[in-house]
């Protein structure tokens, strides 16, 4: 077995789902949180685009979190993927579907007012009212099995988590099924214990540190 050292960062969400994907398969790991205000030299020298998750494998280096996650899983039981094509072509594409709700997070998290929250805040209901199509019986994405699109779509669920303590925004009012995948994965031990106790805070504390829509909700609710 390779040394693996997962280069990371306190809140990021793609770091996460190589987290999730490492507890889940028991693995050993080192985990390094890097600060992007003060970043290594040695971080500097290994990382393609400056960007975490980097996996460092023994004296190998990959970046991308969605690559990061399928090494594991080709490498490291059980998987995660299903074995059929077809389906884990599905998953795939439902992993980038996540990758996109992330980019409308991080406007969300940046609008500049109230306009732009209020538009964010519908293209996250939507995106989420396309997924509650797909969704089955639960309780995860496919069902019994725990796979990657649920290591992709946790960390997601975590915003929602300090969102719900600033205010109540509906994202998730004609949901139901997402609704009840998102306690699932809430109470999952990988889920839980991808982050550190003072998420929220952190969390809540970048936020802050922007002239931004929701960091005004934020001033509002305290
Ligand atoms: N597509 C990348 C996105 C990774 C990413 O954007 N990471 C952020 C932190 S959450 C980052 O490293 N940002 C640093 C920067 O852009 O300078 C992946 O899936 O790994």
């Amino acid at each position: 077995m390779p040394k693996l050292h997962l280069v990371s960062h306190a809140i990021c969400p793609y770091v996460q789902r190589a987290v999730i994907a490492l507890l889940e398969k028991n693995a050993p790991f080192e985990r390094t949180n890097i600060d992007f205000n003060d970043l290594p030299d040695w971080f500097k020298a290994i990382s393609p685009l400056g960007k975490v998750p980097l996996l460092q494998v023994d004296q190998e280096v990959i970046f991308e979190s969605a690559v990061i996650c399928e090494y594991l899983d080709e490498t490291i039981a059980p998987r995660l993927h299903p074995e059929d094509p077809l389906k884990r072509a599905q998953h795939r594409a439902w992993i980038e579907f996540g990758s996109a709700i992330l980019a409308t997070i991080w406007e969300f998290n940046t609008a500049s007012d109230a306009q732009t929250l209020e538009a964010k805040r519908k293209e996250l209901q939507s995106r989420f009212e396309t997924i509650e199509k797909t969704l089955k019986e639960g309780p995860y994405f496919a069902g019994e099995n725990f796979s990657l699109v649920d290591a992709a779509f946790a960390p997601i669920f975590r915003y929602f988590d300090v969102y719900d303590s600033i205010a109540d925004f509906g994202v998730f009012a004609n949901t139901p099924k997402v609704r009840a995948w998102r306690q699932a994965l809430a109470l999952r031990p990988s889920v839980k214990n991808a982050v550190a106790a003072d998420y929220p805070q952190k969390l809540i504390g970048f936020i802050k540190g922007r002239d931004s829509e929701l960091s005004r909700h934020i001033a509002a609710s305290i």
